[in-house]
């Protein structure tokens, strides 16, 4: 055991510290006798989950009985399989009651499945920490989405692709870690909040990567088997053009021997891992290879993947971040922003039935500030699911702190009008959600510990889009600082408002971009202003922002459907957040605030500096609350965002009234 395993910040949200006050009162001597009847491969983790969370919580130390051994009328917690009383909720659904005989709470947790037996007493350990199990308490859940997902961009040699916690939780030189114990604690962490799916390598797969299939198919063979232990499948990243790199020399999807080789090696791939999820390819995107080499579709070849997978139960996740990254800026007929759609939207009903098209929220690339993809509730015949981004990578990088729960609320809020009003993102991926993960070895996990709440959050809501933001907050707070009120109320508003707060003092109104090209750290407004990414904010002395609407620019706004359209085409009725993804604007023209659109660009950067400060001071004010090491790490953090949020305002500010040659309204300061 590596010494930082004892930290506190590595036990993340399963804290599990000693109840006090109230509550303790409240559970004090209950659940000393356990029935787990629950027989099933996951029996393991429950049991001991239960030992480990009433141990710490109460510092009980339960006995727990097989099937049999003690019955129904004396145990004061049970976890049973059901059947028809819990059939509605799904194999990964449970129903937790509460019944009180005098002052002995019985729990009965029931799942038709083993995993929700799993699901149903991690629930029950949150639920005692938030004191929401009472005398007479009943509570059935079950995920709303059936694929919960997380996408790993780790590469065998141990570097982590828009990684800013460490390096790799499972590689390094090739090799699996020696220490494979971290990888059983993350399973369980992930398995705590509901996560079932991992894809354990980056999409961008590389020669060394490829051989995960092949040669090296015993590491992801091991850690299939450390993830089963929690229910989680594992997933791969493959190579489109693998075969070019086993001796073949095609990768056409409609030849035979690219078929054959597919079909020959998802065989073997099974015979090793036969709960392989399936596999998740990137191509034909930056530069990787795809079937538009061979003057085929997107669907000929994800359907020629989805064949190989079908008989073995596999899915194909095919990921539409499809575009040209080889644009040039002068071309302003080319916007990246239609491309996904252009290239998908044609395609609805020729994917296969086990092939899912795998969606990024935005039609860019993770700004802080983007409309949703026009793709989501465009393709009525096909399988979607929502990819979002954990990992900050345009968001301060875990350097800075921006929860990102507020964010996807409103994405999968967002109503497309896909089947009349109410079609929310939601509701039309019901495929499920998958994520681009913000861990590594860090002894925290996420580098910043406060980044682990967008972890949390991102898996509650894959759990149950319909959570409130503010919920998820509490539960994350409570469940990794305890219960102290001021702590609870001031983290969570700093958490809540940090999104906003980041975006004030970055990129305006949905423009993006204004970052370092490469790494996307820190501020440079022309940045991507003359790259080949098609990414574009066209400021000059008078105006900024791309004109995307159908009557006078690229069009783009009328991949929507008619409700959203309307409300994206027309200037005035435009969100205000959103202005300039969708407009060019002048710099004189006034928003609903009365300011004009430069002033607003000046205040709100001086505004979020203003604010990272209170954000400072919030923190500072929980000195003594928090443990010694968590305050002193996250303050630095703090301190660093808001030298860095400074550079920030200077450099736009800066920009704007060079270019302008209009001064703040407020004289304060702007460098020349
Ligand atoms: C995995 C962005 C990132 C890339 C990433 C890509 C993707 O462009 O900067 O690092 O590659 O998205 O999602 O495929």
């Amino acid at each position: 055991m590596s010494d930082f395993k004892g930290l506190r910040d590595y036990a993340c949200w399963l804290q599990y510290e000693p109840l006090e006050g109230e509550l303790l009162e409240r559970y004090q001597g209950q659940f000393e006798t356990i029935v787990v009847e629950e027989e099933g491969p996951l029996r393991g983790a429950i049991v001991s989950e239960l030992q480990r969370g009433l141990g710490g919580l109460l510092g009980t130390e339960p006995r727990i009985l097989g099937p049999g051994e003690r019955d129904f009328e004396t145990a004061t917690i049970k976890v049973k399989r059901g059947f028809e009383e819990v059939l509605a909720l799904g194999e990964e659904g449970y129903e937790i009651e509460v019944l009180a005989v005098e002052d002995e709470l019985r729990v009965v947790i029931t799942s038709l499945g083993c995993q929700g037996c799993l699901y149903g007493t991690f629930a029950f350990l949150r639920l005692l920490q938030t004191g929401e199990i009472k005398r007479s308490f009943r509570l059935r859940d079950y995920p709303r989405n059936q694929l919960r997902m997380i996408n790993h961009w780790d590469n065998l040699d141990g570097s982590v692709e828009r990684g800013y916690a460490g390096r790799s939780l499972f590689y390094e030189n090739n090799e699996l870690v020696p220490d494979l114990d971290r990888i059983r604690d993350y399973a369980r962490l992930l398995a705590s909040v509901g996560i079932n799916r991992v894809a354990v390598n980056n999409v961008n797969v590389h020669a060394a990567e490829t051989q995960l299939i092949a040669s090296r198919l015993e590491m992801a063979e091991t850690l299939a088997s450390i993830f089963r232990k929690y229910g989680i499948r594992i997933f791969l990243s493959v190579n489109y053009a693998s075969t070019l790199e086993f001796g073949l020399d095609t990768a056409d999807p409609l030849d035979e021997g690219v078929r054959a080789w597919w079909k020959d090696q998802v065989k073997m791939v099974y015979e090793r891992i036969p709960d392989l999820g399936g596999f998740l390819v990137k191509a034909d995107s930056e530069n990787r290879p795809g079937p538009f080499t061979y003057g085929r579709t997107q669907a000929d070849g994800a359907n020629m993947l989805g064949e190989a997978l079908e008989p073995f139960g596999g899915l194909l996740i095919w990921r539409c971040f499809v575009y040209d990254c080889h644009q040039d800026w002068r071309d302003t007929k080319t916007d990246r922003a239609r491309a996904a759609y252009d290239y998908f939207k044609p395609l609805d009903g020729q994917f296969r039935q086990n092939v899912i098209l795998q969606i990024k929220n935005g039609p860019m690339d993770f700004q802080v500030r983007e409309p949703v993809s026009p793709l989501f509730g465009a393709m009525e015949k096909t399988n979607q699911i929502l990819e979002l981004q954990i990992t900050q990578e345009y968001t301060g990088q875990q350097r800075h702190l921006c929860y990102l729960v507020p964010q996807w609320k409103e994405i999968l809020d967002f109503d497309t009008f896909a089947k009349g009003p109410g079609s929310t993102v939601a509701n039309v991926v019901s495929s499920g959600l998958a994520a681009v993960v913000n861990v590594g070895n860090d002894p925290n996990w996420t580098g910043h510990t406060l980044a682990q709440a967008n972890l949390y959050g991102y898996a509650r809501l894959a759990w149950d889009p319909s959570l409130k933001a503010e919920r998820i907050t509490g539960e994350w707070i409570v469940l990794t600082f305890g219960r102290d009120p001021v702590v609870l109320n001031t983290l969570r508003e700093m958490l809540l408002r940090s999104w906003e707060i980041y975006e004030n003092y970055t990129t305006p109104l949905g423009i993006g971009w204004m970052c370092n090209p490469n790494h996307h750290y820190g501020p440079s407004v022309d940045g991507y202003e003359y790259s080949k990414w098609g990414t574009y904010h066209k400021a000059n002395h008078q105006a900024i922002g791309v004109d995307r609407t159908v009557k006078s620019g690229t069009g783009f706004v009328g991949q929507y459907h008619p409700e959203v359209a309307a409300r994206y085409e027309s200037l005035e009725g435009c969100p205000e957040e959103l202005l300039l993804f969708f407009h060019r604007v002048p710099y004189d023209y006034v928003l609903k605030t009365g300011k004009t659109l430069l002033q607003h660009i000046y205040d709100s950067h001086f505004l979020g500096v203003e604010q990272v400060e209170g954000l400072l001071a919030s923190w500072r004010s929980l000195e003594g609350r928090i443990d010694e090491v968590t305050f002193s790490h996250v303050l630095a953090r703090l301190e660093e965002q808001l030298e860095h949020a400074k550079e920030w305002r200077d450099v736009v500010n800066t920009y704007f009234y060079r270019i302008s040659g209009i001064g703040d309204s407020q004289g304060r300061t702007i460098y020349d």
